[in-house]
């Protein structure tokens, strides 16, 4: 058998696992990096523009990421990729969504809009790069369906946004005011006459915070960039605040009192 022969003859199962995922114009193994620097990027640039720590946490963890796909045959880097998208795809998700609701305007919508987008290819990214290690199909159009899905529902926020009023009207006669910011509510002690109180919450992180009295039933959630408010009717007494999306109950806490 000539050389070339033998050559030719080599079966498909013993493509080096490196190459598998890599037949199609655009493959699994050089999606996931791609996806992985563009949402490193994106959430430290939204990170330094509201200037929360926590997102850039959020963006370094991309990074270690995209570090660790080199090695192990990159096993955790995709897992670890895998998981910060999933994260902020379900937070921004749901922010997006609660913007759409509220007929935001684009300056409300564009961010969680463009990290939902971002990062609903980078988790099917690396879910694809991990099957495509598994199995031996090419790629095929898989990763270039996901972009596409990713741009047009880019798109469909932006026009949503764009369709959408420049957010909630503003309450002017609000009682109080409060913003969080880097896990904090602005001010720990409120106070308000007995009565009808009105709360303005205006969230300047990147996800959500909620603004709850149980013994109120308040509970109002306020996404990113969005500002909402909290109507209720308090007898005289001290209530406690705080932010009820779980890790935060701890620090993001407060005292209203009623007078
Ligand atoms: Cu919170």
């Amino acid at each position: 058998m000539s050389e070339a022969t033998r050559h030719a003859a080599v079966p498909a199962s013993t493509v080096q696992p490196t190459d598998r995922g890599r037949q199609g114009p655009l493959d699994w193994q050089r999606l996931l990096p791609l996806a992985a620097i563009v949402e490193c990027v994106a959430v430290l640039v939204v990170a330094a523009i509201l200037g929360d720590l926590e997102a850039a946490l959020i963006g370094l963890g991309f990074g270690v990421g995209l570090a660790l796909l080199r090695w192990r045959q990159g096993v955790l880097g995709r897992l670890a990729i895998g998981l910060l998208s999933a994260n902020v795809l379900a937070w921004m998700a749901l922010g997006t969504y609660s913007h759409l609701v509220e007929g935001s305007g684009l300056r409300g919508l564009l961010i969680p809009g463009l990290l939902t987008s971002l990062s609903l290819v980078g988790v099917l990214a690396a879910v694809g790069a991990s099957l495509a290690r598994r199995r031996r199909r090419p790629a095929g159009r898989g990763p270039v369906v996901v972009v596409v899905t990713g741009v047009v529902l880019l798109a469909l926020v932006v026009a949503a946004g764009a369709a959408g009023s420049s957010g909630p009207a503003s309450a002017p006669d609000a009682d109080l005011e409060l913003t969080t910011a880097n896990l904090r509510f602005s001010s720990e002690q409120l106070s308000a006459e007995a009565g009808e109180v009105a709360v303005v919450v205006r969230n300047s992180d990147l996800f959500w915070h909620t603004f709850t009295i149980d013994e109120l039933d308040v509970d109002v959630r306020v996404p990113v960039t969005a500002e909402r408010q909290a109507t209720f009717d308090a007898s005289p007494g001290t209530y406690t605040f705080y932010c009820r999306v779980p890790g935060h109950e701890t620090i993001m806490r407060g005292t209203l009192t009623v007078r």
